[in-house]
């Protein structure tokens, strides 16, 4: 199927004027977003029909992702790319006086997730497609997402975003696959004459799943595989039931919004339903889909492969369980083999506070036969491990434990692998907050480092870059990133050099004009554009930069004269909306760049930009453009990170600490290539063991830092009401929870190796050029193969019509 340039005219045309009855010439940039999102929807929907049919057909097993956020952003280009039909739309619109650009951004960016985790989640989906592995999304469709940022006077506010305000052309309404999820009532197993028990059920609440699918385009290979996001609707024959708008709430609600806490973890029952609506509506209609294969249901594992990520979606294990044994009647052993040898789990922190525990009393109440075969579990489990690993073993690997269903517990019992996301974060899950399971089950554990769509990050991001590595190493590495590392091969070609710098330049322009025109603040491009773009969260140390940037701000202002390399500091992050903490940081950080940005006297040597509502859009603005990537979390906290991969691509130098995937991105490019700085992994463990730091004493005996820690209370930032005061406290009085005061010599010093680099231009591009050609081994293309391999047995499914 090979469109033309003319072709596509003419269809849209007529695909315009059959959805509005007006000539294309009176359409509006939204009517024409949604006129061609609906070209190629249609465009793609024989292939979408085609991949699941040959799925079916072929028997082959298939994997379900289950993920309680997918941010897939924004997908007309995406999707127009992933097609091969990119230029020629491009070319068309153009004859017809129309921008493809403006077009595509008509789009609502789907904030379905809160960062890192949902937005993995997407480029999976990305490389399954791409790389023909049977491979579907299981999730929400929230019909709020993550709020929208504002600030007023410096402070975050947040606005509902109502993405489906205008229709969403990419999701189809399947109404032939809906499944009935039910809650709370009372249960109990009554044997009848077939010779086992039956669940039986009163009282209870009955929710309408309803799936919305959404196709997930490979990269020319004809290949569309299946994002199900689910709704929460009336049953049909109960709607006479329902009279108000209060008797529907616990059943609308539960679709409604997108949870927005990353990692400061509160308890709420409607997050408990959310989690069980979307993992029975899941496993019910993959048993369903199942059935369509016939074969033997102790041959479900070879069919299926069911992936928990994080402990959000755990109750797909129970949830099985109760299929196989209440619906398909198979004996407890028989469904729990199943159910171990079909599930598998990605861990996503270690934070303490984001470890989900739910009380027993909510569980048993909401889903009383779901925690009858928790209690099963956990009475096994217990039974079986006393005898062998003894009491302190056992209980602390316990489902239940003082009150509540430990989910991580339930997920790793339930399992056939446990991962985390990058070497360092396995080796701490290993060795630290899995350590006994570890000792019970040391087969289970593997690692699988993150990565990130290059199709996305790098090819449609950064389509100057793209062109320069086609034109230099040809087109092979888009399908097989590998080949980047020829791209190496150049690092002393002035010639390429040059175009790198000069392709860095005009992506920093363009973002220049973009804060000019969003945030009405002059930048110079030529300056050092040094980005920190992730949520907030003390132990991502966003204030670390903060006092960096302080730091500059007062030694600029004491010697006026001296030069210094011009910088513009760049921020995007949402605070969860209780998280107080995160947000006086947003605010300490909004006042410095009032402070630094209206000061005559530093012009532009220093410029804090801090861009509202950070998000897939926005990040794909920010990346090409920068010249530093902050990764500069504490050693220990950061499971993986995957905005450092996406900037590493784009040719942005890492300023970071030896945490999560960093370790590995300065193995890969070298330790000359990276700033490293501050303490490492073990050292935080021992300073925490022994309890010898004192934060105080830092505070008290370097006298830089003072000065700089002191401007947060004493009045050189304007328009603070006491935010300032609470860091200074937090990180003075009570201890500096995250060694802020610790690593800040070190950062400052790694800082003032990147700006004597920086006044090397030469030297800077050749660094940036292999951190381009160094970033392959992130591609999530590499990351999925190993899923695919190691943990779920999936095969790519090559039909021979590959693009
Ligand atoms: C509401 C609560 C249960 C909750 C806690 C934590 C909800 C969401 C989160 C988000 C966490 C799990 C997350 O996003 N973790 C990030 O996952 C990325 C992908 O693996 C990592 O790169 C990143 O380091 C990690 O913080």
């Amino acid at each position: 199927m090979n469109l033309t340039v003319q072709e596509f005219i003419e269809e849209y045309k007529t695909q315009f004027q059959t959805m509005f009855a007006y000539s294309y010439e009176e359409g509006t940039t939204e009517q024409h977003y949604t006129a061609l999102g609906i070209f190629i929807k249609n465009y793609l929907s024989r292939h979408w029909k085609e991949t699941r049919e040959s799925y079916i057909k072929e028997g082959a097993k298939q994997v379900y992702y289950f993920s309680m956020e997918f941010l897939p952003g924004r997908q007309l280009r995406n999707n127009a790319y992933n097609l091969g039909i990119l230029d020629i739309i491009k070319e068309g619109l153009t004859e017809l006086d129309l921008s493809f650009d403006s077009i595509a951004e008509a789009e609502a960016d789907p904030a379905l997730g809160n960062g890192g985790l949902g937005r993995l989640a997407s480029c999976f989906m990305d490389s399954l497609a791409s790389l023909s592995i049977p491979g579907n999304g299981n999730g929400i469709r929230y019909q709020y997402g993550l709020f929208r940022q504002k600030f007023v006077d410096g402070y975050q506010v947040e606005v509902p975003e109502n993405w489906l305000r205008n229709r969403n052309v990419w999701e189809t309404r399947n109404n032939k696959s809906t499944c009935l999820v039910r809650f709370g009532g009372n249960v109990w197993l009554e044997p009848n004459d077939k010779g086992y028990y039956e669940a039986k059920y009163e009282n209870t609440l009955n929710v309408l799943a309803v799936p919305y699918d959404t196709p997930m385009v490979g990269y020319r290979n004809n290949k569309v595989n299946n994002l199900r996001l689910w709704s929460a609707e009336i049953p049909v024959e109960e709607e006479a039931n329902y009279h108000t708008l209060d008797e529907i709430q616990p059943i609308s609600e539960i679709t409604q919004v997108l949870y927005p806490d990353d990692s400061n973890y509160e308890g709420q029952l409607l997050r408990l339903k959310q989690e069980y609506f979307m993992v029975s509506a899941g496993v019910q209609s993959i048993i369903r889909h199942f059935r369509k294969y016939n074969v033997p249901r102790k041959n479900i594992p070879d069919k299926i492969a069911i992936h928990i990520n994080d402990t959000h979606p755990a109750l797909a294990i129970p949830e099985l369980m109760r299929i196989l044994m209440d619906e398909e009647h198979l004996t407890w052993d028989q469904a729990w083999e199943i159910t171990q040898k079909t599930c598998s789990y990605t861990n996503h922190t270690i934070l303490r506070e984001a470890l989900e525990k739910w009380p027993i009393d909510m569980m048993k109440e909401l889903l009383p036969r779901i925690y009858m075969i928790i209690e099963e579990i956990n009475r096994r489990f217990v039974d079986y491990h006393l005898p062998l690993y003894g009491e302190r073993i056992t209980w602390q690997t316990a489902i239940l434990q003082n009150g509540v269903v430990n989910m991580a517990h339930l997920a790793v019992i339930g399992s056939h692998s446990v991962n985390g996301v990058a070497k360092l974060h396995t080796d701490i899950l290993m060795s630290d907050v899995l350590k006994d399971f570890f000792e019970i089950y040391p087969e289970r554990f593997n690692n699988k480092t993150n990565g990130i769509t290059q199709r996305r990050w790098v090819h449609l991001a950064n389509p100057e870059l793209t062109a320069l590595i086609d034109e230099k190493i040809g087109e092979e590495w888009k399908r097989n990133p590998a080949e980047l590392k020829v791209f190496k091969g150049f690092e002393q070609d002035e010639e390429t050099l040059k175009q790198v710098a000069e392709i860095k330049l005009n992506n920093k322009k363009r973002l220049a004009d973009y804060i000019e025109e969003v945030k009405g603040i002059q930048v110079n491009p030529r300056a050092l554009f040094d980005v920190q773009i992730k949520r907030l969260h003390a132990y991502k140390r966003q204030h670390l930069n903060a006092l960096h940037i302080l730091h500059r701000y007062l030694e600029i202002k004491r010697n006026p004269d001296k030069e210094v390399v011009p910088r513009v500091f760049i921020f995007g992050a949402k605070a969860a909306p209780s998280y107080v903490y995160a947000k006086q940081i947003i605010k300490v950080i909004n006042s410095i760049a009032d402070l630094v940005n209206n000061d005559p006297d530093i012009g532009d040597k220093l410029k804090v930009v801090f861009f509202e509502n950070y998000g897939v859009s926005l990040a794909e603005k920010i990346i090409p453009a920068a010249d530093i990537g902050e990764q500069i979390s504490l050693a220990s906290m950061e499971a993986s990170g995957t905005s450092n991969m996406k900037l590493m691509a784009n040719g942005a130098l890492t300023m970071a600490t030896l945490d999560g995937a960093n370790i590995e991105i300065k193995d890969f490019v070298g330790e000359d290539n990276i700033f490293i700085f501050g303490l490492t992994d073990k050292e935080v463990y021992e300073l925490k063991a022994n309890q010898s730091y004192q934060s105080k004493e830092l505070y008290e005996t370097n006298e830089q830092l003072r000065r700089v820690l002191d401007a947060l209370k004493d009045g050189t930032i304007p328009g603070l009401n006491g935010e300032g005061s609470a860091i200074f406290d937090s990180l003075v009085h009570y201890n500096d929870e995250y060694f802020v005061l610790k690593d800040f010599e070190s950062y400052v010093d790694a800082q003032n190796r990147a700006d004597a680099l920086y006044a090397k231009p030469m030297e800077w591009t050749r660094k940036s050029l292999l951190n381009i050609a160094s970033s392959a081994p992130f591609s999530a293309d590499y990351t999925i193969k190993r899923y695919a391999d190691d943990i779920w047995k999936v095969k790519q499914y090559f039909t021979g019509d590959e693009g």
